[in-house]
């Protein structure tokens, strides 16, 4: 309409208004010989399933996201009043059983001056990450972003006085890589009705949830959708007293005002995606779309004494399993309360970036392995303490794919020769991602079995993927 609109406007004249009568005709007969709109032509489910497709088109793609916990926490980093605090660094409050009024007067020494929103976005880009997700409000209830809705957030109540959201998304938008806002819906330590906090404000069944709901936590997730341009996705979490009704609100203000935004599972009714528990990589492959936050050390939050890192080996490990169980990997960073983004974290995201750079045609947009034998299987003797049989995962290779194309993802080099077994198909041609060239390997075919010849030596650190080219024709993975 808006272009035909334009059209019309010099019709001052005879010619225009002729001109004008024209046009309103043309577009009259495009309209009708349009096909039917989307609604129309299916049912209204089979339309919402298009637009659920359309939306999880960039996740489907993407694989690899940067989880960010910042908030008030980071200033304790695990420790109050001199003493440790056991347990993940964003929950100091509720494992201190810290009164808020206390809590509180973190704000009025939070001043993360050497935050630069460039630099972390750079990070993610450099670890081949494709989008970031960031607290805007953990469970302390701290808005970590310019809310009029509650003044206690980072602008009014610290030094600080900057907006890292808006500068987060203003950086993203120069790297193009989407930004995302994880969002505490019900667990809200700060208010009286807010979900947890009982040590000040008694049991969660004597509050008035809904009034929490709607003054504070429906109007800040409107305000995250409404001033930070596209928001990828709310990654909501914890959804006690979170019942069907309560969901549906948050749903509908996503779909009103940023209907290609995506909801995690973690609302409490079903979002765009499955959400697995926290660290919990499943042991087997996924139909549904899913995605698994986790940690590189032991916490999500900074905490001063957590140095126990998980190295590059593992972390390239992990991104590969996942793809090939078809979810998506979430890591986590916890930026110090000055604003850095602690070294080691840094230095291990960007060694998964440069084994990405070599490999990344193996992960991004990846399907899952047509396998399965090579995850690993149930022990027939050893039960865990349920009296269940215990999952023996196998860490040797994994395997992801693309139409045609088999990856085969080798962490313990074979030696002299691989064999693959289960393949109907016909190999077209193999070679290593690792090598440049893309020099063919020789290929034997026996039965349902390939046999691959190597070198002797892994040509890549971590992983070394070879790729099978299967022949056309031959029945698509
Ligand atoms: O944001 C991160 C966590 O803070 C959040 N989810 C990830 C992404 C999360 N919220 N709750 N949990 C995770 C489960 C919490 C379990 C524990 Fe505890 C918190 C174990 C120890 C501290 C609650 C309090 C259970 C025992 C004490």
């Amino acid at each position: 309409m808006g272009g035909n609109s334009m059209v019309i406007m010099p019709g001052k004249s005879k010619h225009g208004v002729l001109l004008a009568l024209l046009v309103l005709l043309l577009s009259a007969a495009t309209v009708l010989s349009r096909p039917p709109a989307a609604q129309e032509r299916g049912t209204a489910s089979e339309s919402a399933e298009r637009a659920a497709r359309m939306r999880m088109r960039w996740f489907r793609e993407a694989k690899f996201g940067l989880f960010i916990h910042w908030g008030l926490y980071a200033i304790p980093a695990g420790e109050w009043k001199g003493q440790p605090v056991a347990g993940i660094g964003e929950w100091i409050m509720n494992r201190a059983k810290i009164p808020v009024k206390e809590y509180e007067q973190l704000a009025a020494q939070f001043n993360p001056v050497k935050f630069n929103a460039d630099e972390w976005v750079q990070l993610a880009v450099d670890a081949g990450m494709k989008y970031i997700v960031i607290t805007s409000k953990h469970h302390d209830g701290f808005a970590m972003y310019a809310s009029k809705v509650s003044p206690y957030n980072i602008v009014d109540a610290t030094p600080f006085k900057r907006d890292p959201l808006k500068e987060l998304a203003a950086a993203c938008a120069r790297r193009k890589i989407r930004l995302g806002f994880y969002y505490s819906q019900a667990q809200d330590w700060h208010e009286p009705n807010g979900a947890g906090n009982t040590w000040d404000f008694g049991p969660d069944d004597k509050k008035d949830f809904d009034q929490y709901l709607r003054d504070k936590a429906e109007p800040q997730v409107r305000e995250l959708l409404s001033n930070y341009g596209p928001v990828c996705l709310i990654w909501f979490d914890t959804p006690r007293m979170m019942t069907a009704e309560r969901s549906q609100r948050f749903i509908d203000l996503l779909r009103q005002l940023q209907p290609a935004s995506l909801i995690d599972g973690r609302l409490g009714s079903a979002g765009d995606y499955r959400s697995m528990g926290d660290n919990r990589i499943p042991l087997t492959v996924l139909k549904e779309d899913w995605e698994v936050p986790a940690t590189l050390n032991h916490t999500w939050g900074f905490k001063k004494d957590d140095t126990d890192w998980k190295p590059p080996s593992e972390l390239v490990f992990k991104l590969v399993d996942i793809v090939s169980k078809g979810g998506n990997y979430l890591l986590n960073v916890g930026p110090t309360a000055e604003g850095i983004i602690p070294q080691a974290s840094q230095d291990n995201l960007r060694e998964v970036g440069r084994w990405l750079k070599v490999n990344g045609e193996s992960i991004y947009g990846a399907g899952a392995t047509p396998f399965g034998d090579e995850l690993g299987a149930y022990s027939d003797t050893e039960k865990d303490k349920d009296g269940k049989p215990v999952f023996k995962a196998r860490e040797d290779w994994r395997c992801t794919t693309r139409p045609g194309k088999l990856y085969v993802h080798l962490f313990k080099w074979p030696g002299e020769a691989f064999e693959l077994r289960g393949v109907k198909e016909a190999v077209a041609r193999a070679y290593l991602l690792a090598d440049p060239s893309h020099r063919n390997l020789a290929v034997r075919k026996d039965g349902d079995s390939v046999i691959v010849t190597l070198p002797a030596k892994a040509p890549a650190e971590y992983d070394s993927v070879l790729c099978l080219e299967m022949k056309a024709g031959s029945k698509d993975r």
